[in-house]
């Protein structure tokens, strides 16, 4: 039987059930050279925590994950909490020699990824060689992927544009002041949650930085929302849209938009990138297609290819390991594809596609950053300014 990589998950609401799910299946899916364990579950909320470790498997539970820096059985701590609690556990961690996998965004704040980054630079160094990870899930999307392999291929040749969006419709004015909606908590709002998705995926697919903001519109449109559990209303204290132009370090143009408050659209993670010789796009809502246009077909057959990109013997990234042609997969894939990276890192093999660390994700907080104050100050904003 193979070694065990005990796991430690700290939060136990939305992403603690699909991380908890992730470390239960990958094992049963792949092949991997360490076994994951679900060591300890970490929660504030003593009555939740034990019955969520019940029903999700987690050996342990423990409401200080503190406590996690000092159990040596633990090798991996699993970060899913709000944004405003990501860099305290996360340094603690990787000062105590653990490796960190974190949700996304790195931090509510600039101030915190840094010092996110800064820690997991040293703690690469330190003997205990530790590793960062964040929980960019989307990358692992196997039409991602695919799109992916064809931008390095070179089937676009130089990249023109990138066009993303992530609209969601859940943020109107009956939905309650929940921490997403708090600055204190959150940091920003549907841009740190859903930009930051859409930056992250732009930068992994074109392989290029962001260098220039060119311009940004930042939007609050319900400035106060009802507190749970009352009839009071408080401050929504964070953007609920923001939209901005941007190029790439080759050149590319590119426009990013993120919403929640577009009726129509559930989960429409979205891009399309144009190049020279071809263009892509992909949308969550259908998220095992690719659509591909090959521009130096002829023009009497040239137009875009609907690819299902769920076939294995097409070495599709990660189809192998799930089911037969077209029998789909879904948004929990993702994060099992990417648990199943995580391992093979650990492990010290090379994951299916690159993996976003600490210092990777910095760039994707360094452009949500830019763009912000590019927003407030009514100015083009360079990278550069932005460290
Ligand atoms: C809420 O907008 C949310 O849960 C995001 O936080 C996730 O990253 C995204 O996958 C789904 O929508």
């Amino acid at each position: 039987m193979s070694r065990a990589l005990n796991v430690a998950l700290i939060g136990q609401k939305f992403m603690g059930r699909a991380h908890s799910n992730a470390w239960a299946q990958v094992n049963h899916f792949f092949e991997l050279p360490l076994r994951a364990e679900r060591h300890t579950l970490a929660a504030r909320d003593a009555a939740e925590l034990e019955r969520f470790a019940r029903q999700w498997g987690w050996a342990k539970t423990t409401t200080d994950w503190r406590t996690l820096a000092a159990d040596d059985e633990v090798a991996l701590v699993d970060i899913g909490t709000p944004n405003d609690v990501h860099a305290e556990p996360s340094i603690a961690m990787l000062e105590a020699g653990k490796h960190v996998a974190c949700e996304k965004p790195l931090a509510g704040t600039l101030a915190d990824a840094r010092a996110m980054r800064d820690a997991a630079a040293k703690a690469k160094k330190s003997k205990r060689k530790a590793r960062t990870f964040v929980w960019y899930n989307y990358r692992r999307c196997p039409a991602v992927g695919l799109a992916w392999k064809l931008v390095r291929e070179g089937r676009l040749g130089r990249i023109y544009h990138v066009r993303a969006h992530y609209l969601q419709s859940w943020g109107g004015a009956d939905t309650p002041l929940l921490w997403r909606f708090q600055k204190k908590y959150a940091g920003t709002g549907a841009h740190g949650d859903l930009n930051a998705h859409i930056v992250d995926m732009a930068r992994f697919l074109v392989g290029e930085e962001v260098t220039t903001i060119h311009g940004a519109i930042e939007r609050t449109f319900v400035k106060e929302r009802t507190i749970p559990g009352t009839k009071k209303k408080g401050k929504s204290d964070v953007d609920d849209a923001v939209l901005f132009l941007a190029s790439f370090a080759g050149g590319a143009s590119a426009s990013f938009e993120a919403t929640r408050l577009a009726h129509g659209h559930q989960n429409d993670n979205s891009i399309e990138l144009n190049g020279e010789k071809g263009s892509l796009r992909f949308s969550f809502e259908d998220m095992n297609v690719l659509w591909f246009c090959d521009g130096t077909q002829p023009l009497e057959t040239r137009g875009w290819q609907r690819i299902m990109c769920t076939s294995a013997g097409g070495g599709h990234p990660y189809a192998k390991h799930w089911w037969p042609d077209a029998h789909v997969l879904g948004y929990e894939h993702g994060f099992v594809n990417m648990a199943a990276d995580i391992v093979r890192v650990l492990s010290g093999e090379a994951p299916e596609l690159p993996l976003p660390d600490f210092e990777d994700a910095y760039q994707t907080q360094r452009v949500l950053e830019a763009a912000l104050v590019s927003a407030r100050e009514r100015t083009a904003i360079s990278l550069s300014d932005v460290r």
